[in-house]
């Protein structure tokens, strides 16, 4: 908090949660659907909750935002609540202990632009219910502890809306007067108002059907815009396949008889788990080779997953208020991690997670938006859906599954879904099923969902020529986080192996006597000693295998004993892992001036690899360097002031010098992994697309190299938007008319395809080398283009900011650019305003004239009139 800005919102705190005091036993619904005035009546069956709190007394209060109430009845008498811009009050004293309660409402879907609650996009009604959107649908007892089933009529034009869609089975249709149609549905199952849903609109669908194990025949829809039928394939294929695995790796059936997908254009978030009626952003539906890249594919598949996965982990069991969100996310996030596990290279996936995790997660916990996993206040839940909740929410899931084992793992589950089926949990509740399945005591472990930061863990290695004994003492300590002074030892799962000094794997016998390649040590004290015997020279040690806890690791491993784990390690993380290390190491030296050159040894080991050959998918990962970004992370790490500049040229350098010493075998692999045919997303083609188009991205750095001549034929040839946006993003790179030229083409084939439109945006200010700034004010200015999409405003200003070079350009004009939109933003759509904000968190690894530009960029994006409580809250806690 600014000291001169008194608070202008009120916390929620978790310490302050009391049980609802009115429970709800069934809700009618009807909509009489209209942009200006739509008409929602409702119908509520109260009972007063015997388990409420005293103190909190038997008012009747419901939330209720952007509504006007035009009737309400108690038990059919007319009632005049209090009303203010939160909801509504009616006195408990005269109410009796059950009641039926009527209201009418009106809302204007047409103006709303937040994209929360009912709203129309692309002529398509919709909702977004998650967090706390219900409220602005009708009045009503908006927490996920309130769950109950819903009885929904929609009334709509024939002409506009021949589609009415909302949860659960399908009931009577019938037609109305004036050219009206109406549609009525059921959900059986009891759920909070944060999953209810609706769709309404002119949309195609495509059918397909999935029978669960105990026979149940369940029809598949997914939900178009006319026009895009034939891009849902692959939407579809996914949804099958995460329905089988849910089956098998957790026993968990589909309950219903219809489950729909609906795809929208305008979206604040990638999809939401609405029961029976997922709605997603459409770029994680839509996919066809021309216009979807291998990563749409695989962003398709997991969210798809993600949002299926719902029905069990969020849906049937809930969270009991919105601090449990982890509970809901950070579980399904694990389950759709194994997913895409199991459905493609384990390795593969877990290497991308942990640089996900490390990009988004570590960041968090390196600024001031640090938070646990489970928050304990926050002042708009909607700035709560962070990489930390999810990701690190997972990891620890993860860990568990480390800890206990996958079989325990499975009974500690399947007691959850018995135990717990029907209710809204808690974090507490989760812990327990593994507490009864393990035989262990967790408290220690929920220390992870309590506390922020990243862990740090030391460790040092002595080996004892003599007995043949490796001690390996860790020490771990968690940087301190706002709010969070004082840090607690943790329990943490560490897998570590060893290496001769020759690249053999060692099996050594560990602490508990056991000899075993991998062992997973429990850390659970400040600093500790293990012991390991077998080994009669110094052994290598591979540290955190697997990334087997979200921590950052300190170990002194010389470049050389990289380059071996590098080469040799067993562990296929671990080897990601040094070629990471080696390269940070150079970009380090070259960012600090301690070296002017790149030393060699990455790049010859890269090299060496790449000739060897393996798994394409894993040897694009190797060559990956570590962006710019990652970078400044780690100089920042080391208490260095990040100088943008130094960094870019690091990069540049350190990629320059392995696309030198490296060259014929990345000409070659972008020659040898040309996928001709048919377009296939499956993994395998997916890798060598990925290490053909990483090659020639690395080649784009030689002066004077064939990646012009690789890049013009590739792009003139390709047949898969894989292949042609990593073209075009190497034209672009390279520069000059060709790139123009190819811009220009790209756009005149692609305009009318808006997700497409975002990739040609995105790559025209993401990359270092263009003028970004001055691209990102042409492209701003266009008006055939609705910059109050999501999407579009994500993929033009979004991208910019990612642009590490051109946001922190030193005259401060990226920082300028960058607020005055944000601001405009959240004029329209406060929670992806607030969410783009976010960009800030990393302003003090900066110089002082960088930092006091943001800080005044920051101040600007506060003092504007009417600035919103999600931007409110993230501005004022960057500015600490
Ligand atoms: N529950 C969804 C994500 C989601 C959250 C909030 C939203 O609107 C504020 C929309 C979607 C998921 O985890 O996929
Ligand atoms: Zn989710």
């Amino acid at each position: 908090m600014r000291p001169d800005t008194a608070p202008r919102h009120t916390a929620i705190r978790l310490a302050e949660y009391t049980p609802p005091v009115w429970l709800v036993e069934s809700v009618a619904l009807t909509f009489a659907l209209d942009p200006a005035a739509t008409r929602v009546s409702s119908e509520i069956v109260f009972a007063l909750n015997p388990d409420r709190a005293a103190a909190d007394g038997t008012d009747l209060v419901l939330d209720g935002e952007m509504l006007t109430l035009v009737s309400a009845s108690i038990d059919g008498e007319a009632v005049t609540p209090a009303v203010d811009s939160k909801g509504l009050r009616l006195s408990g004293e005269t109410l009796p202990e059950r009641f039926t309660w009527r209201a009418e409402v009106e809302i204007a879907p047409e103006e709303n632009k937040a994209l929360e609650g009912l709203y129309i996009s692309n002529g398509m009604y919709c909702t977004q219910c998650e967090a706390e959107g219900f409220r602005k649908i009708t009045y009503f007892p908006d927490r996920p502890d309130v769950m109950t089933t819903y009885t929904v009529r929609v009334e709509g034009d024939r002409a506009t809306c021949p589609v009415l869609l909302s949860n659960g089975e399908r009931g009577e249709t019938g037609e109305l007067p004036d050219g009206r149609h109406f549609a009525v549905w059921h959900d059986p199952h009891p759920k909070p108002a944060y999953l209810f849903a609706l769709v309404a609109g002119d949309l195609k669908k495509i059918d397909d059907r999935f029978v669960t194990a105990s026979g149940m025949d369940v029809a598949l829809e997914i939900w178009v815009r006319p026009g895009d039928e034939d891009k849902c394939d692959y939407a579809m294929d996914s949804l099958k396949r995460s329905m089988k695995w849910d089956e098998e790796a957790y026993g968990r059936e589909y309950d219903l008889p219809l489950f729909m997908v609906v795809a929208v254009d305008d979206f604040n978030m990638g999809a939401m788990e609405n029961k029976g009626l997922n709605i997603f952003n459409t770029r994680l539906v839509l996919a066809s080779p021309e216009t979807a890249t291998d990563a749409n594919y695989a962003a398709i598949e997991s969210v798809i997953a993600h949002e299926y996965f719902h029905n069990w982990t969020g849906n049937r069991i809930t969270c009991r208020d919105w601090f449990q969100l982890c509970l809901k996310e950070g579980l399904t996030v694990f389950r759709d991690q194994q997913f895409s596990e199991d459905m493609r290279s384990a390795d593969v996936l877990r290497i991308k997670e942990v640089a996900n995790l490390r990009g988004r997660q570590f960041r968090e916990d390196a600024g001031p938006l640090a938070h646990p996993v489970r928050p304990e206040e926050y002042i708009e839940i909607n700035n709560f859906y962070t990489a930390t909740v999810y990701e690190k929410g997972a990891e620890v899931v993860r860990m568990l599954h480390t800890l206990v084992g996958p079989q325990t793992y499975r009974e500690a589950l399947d007691l959850y879904f018995v135990r717990h089926d029907g209710q809204a949990c808690t974090i507490e509740d989760f812990a327990a099923c593994f507490e009864a399945t393990s035989d262990r005591d967790l408290t220690q472990f929920r220390r992870w969902w309590s506390q922020a930061g990243t862990p740090r863990i030391r460790v040092r290695m002595a080996h004892d020529a003599a007995t043949g004994e490796t001690a390996l003492t860790v020490t771990q300590k968690t940087p301190a986080t706002p709010g969070q002074a004082d840090k607690e030892p943790l329990h943490i799962p560490f897998a570590v192996g060893f290496l001769s000094a020759s690249g053999e794997a060692l099996a050594l016998d560990g602490p508990d006597g056991e000899r075993r390649d991998t062992h997973v040590l429990e850390l659970t004290r400040p600093s500790e000693t293990f012991l390991f015997t077998g080994a009669p020279e110094a052994p290598v040690p591979s540290l955190l295998r697997g990334f087997s806890a979200p921590v950052i690791l300190d170990y002194p491993h010389t470049d050389a004993e990289k380059a071996l784990l590098l080469a040799h390690d067993s562990d296929a993380f671990n080897r990601a892992e040094a070629s990471r290390g080696l390269a940070l190491t150079a970009a380090q030296a070259i960012a600090t001036g301690e070296a002017d050159t790149v030393d060699p040894i990455l790049p010859d080991a890269l090299a060496t690899a790449l000739s060897r050959g393996g798994d394409p998918a894993f040897l694009a990962l190797l060559l990956t360097t570590p962006g710019q970004e990652e970078i400044a992370a780690s100089l920042a790490a080391q208490g260095r002031t990040v100088d943008p500049d130094a960094v870019y040229a690091a990069k540049t350098a350190l990629d320059t010098a392995i696309a030198t010493a490296a060259k014929d075998a990345l000409i070659a692999a972008w020659h040898d992994n040309a996928t001709p045919g048919p377009y296939s997303p499956d993994a395998a083609s997916a890798g060598k697309r990925a290490l053909k188009n990483t090659a020639l991205g690395l080649l784009v750095s030689l002066p004077d190299g064939p990646a012009r001549a690789l890049a013009s034929a590739q792009f003139d040839e390709a047949r898969n938007m894989t292949d042609s946006a990593a073209a075009l993003m190497a034209l672009v790179r390279l520069g000059g008319p060709a790139a123009q030229a190819a811009l220009d083409a790209f756009h005149a084939r692609w305009k009318h395809d808006p997700l497409v439109v975002d990739k040609w945006l995105a790559m025209q200010v993401a990359v270092p080398e263009v003028d970004a700034l001055e691209r990102a004010k042409a492209l701003r200015a266009r008006d055939d283009i609705d910059w109050r999409n999501p999407n579009r405003f994500r993929s033009l200003v979004g991208a910019f900011a990612s642009n590490h070079r051109r946001f922190h350009a030193a005259d401060g004009s990226g920082y300028d650019f960058f607020a005055e939109q944000v601001a405009w933003l959240d004029g329209v759509n406060p929670q992806t305003a607030a969410r783009m904000a976010t960009a800030f968190d990393t302003w003090s690894r900066y110089d002082e004239a960088r930092r006091e530009k943001m800080r005044a960029a920051m101040g600007r994006i506060l003092d504007q009139p009417g600035c919103s409580r999600d931007t409110y809250e993230i501005v004022s806690r960057l500015l600490g």
